[in-house]
């Protein structure tokens, strides 16, 4: 049996759950107190996250950490992943590897500051991080903006669980998507089990 542990505010977290939960692969999920300090969490989530971060997958007693690795761990062994054609298994890996250096590294940032601000980031940081995401959602937006249904086209895919993952807190963050993205997000949310990150990952 799969076991994930998660917690709502985690994104990344949220990214494989809201997959598990769409392709109706059974598994167990753990919400994880990522507010307390590391020692004071389960046994069983200090010997299995290699990291000490959520998300944390067991699958066969083995751990698989990194939220784009789990989804292309997933996708590999309980989808048809493997059997799409090689182009677009590259392109999800793509926007992958995209999404961990580009939206990734922004987005969640800019909605901590937003919600949590605990003053360690400064005024310029802020600004770098606010055009880095203006340049990147762009970029996804002019991307979505033929009016495809998912990222690669009409099948969804794990590039669109990844890219999904923080923008479902974008007015937390502060920030705009383009139209074509919102229109992309509500095709995401029609798919069977969505739900917002506070809910799913209670
Ligand atoms: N690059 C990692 C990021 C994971 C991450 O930053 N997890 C955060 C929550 S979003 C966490 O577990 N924080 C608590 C901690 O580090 O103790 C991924 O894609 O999975």
């Amino acid at each position: 049996m799969l076991k994930l542990f998660g917690h709502p505010d985690s994104g990344h977290a949220y990214k494989v759950r809201f997959f598990l939960v769409a392709m109706n692969i059974e598994h167990d999920y753990e919400p994880v107190d990522i507010w307390q300090p590391r020692s004071s969490r389960s046994a069983e989530f200090q010997r299995y996250a290699r990291y000490g971060e959520v998300p944390t997958l067991i699958d066969d007693d083995q751990s698989y950490v990194q939220s784009n690795a789990i989804l292309l761990h997933l996708a590999r062994r309980y989808t048809d992943f493997s059997q799409r054609p090689e182009r677009e298994q590259t392109q999800a890996q793509e926007w992958l590897f995209w999404e961990a250096n580009k939206l990734g590294l922004c987005l969640p940032q800019l909605r901590s500051v937003a919600k949590f601000d605990d003053g360690s980031i400064n005024a310029g940081a802020e600004q770098w991080l606010r055009a880095r995401y203006e340049h990147d959602i762009n970029l996804l937006g002019d991307t979505l903006a033929d009016g495809r249904r998912y990222v690669l086209g009409d099948t969804v895919s794990i590039a669109d669980f990844s890219l999904a993952g923080y923008l479902f807190f974008a007015d937390e963050a502060s920030v705009d998507v383009p139209l074509s993205v919102a229109q992309w997000l509500n095709n995401l949310k029609a798919l069977p089990g969505w739900q917002h990150p506070y809910e799913l990952m209670a």
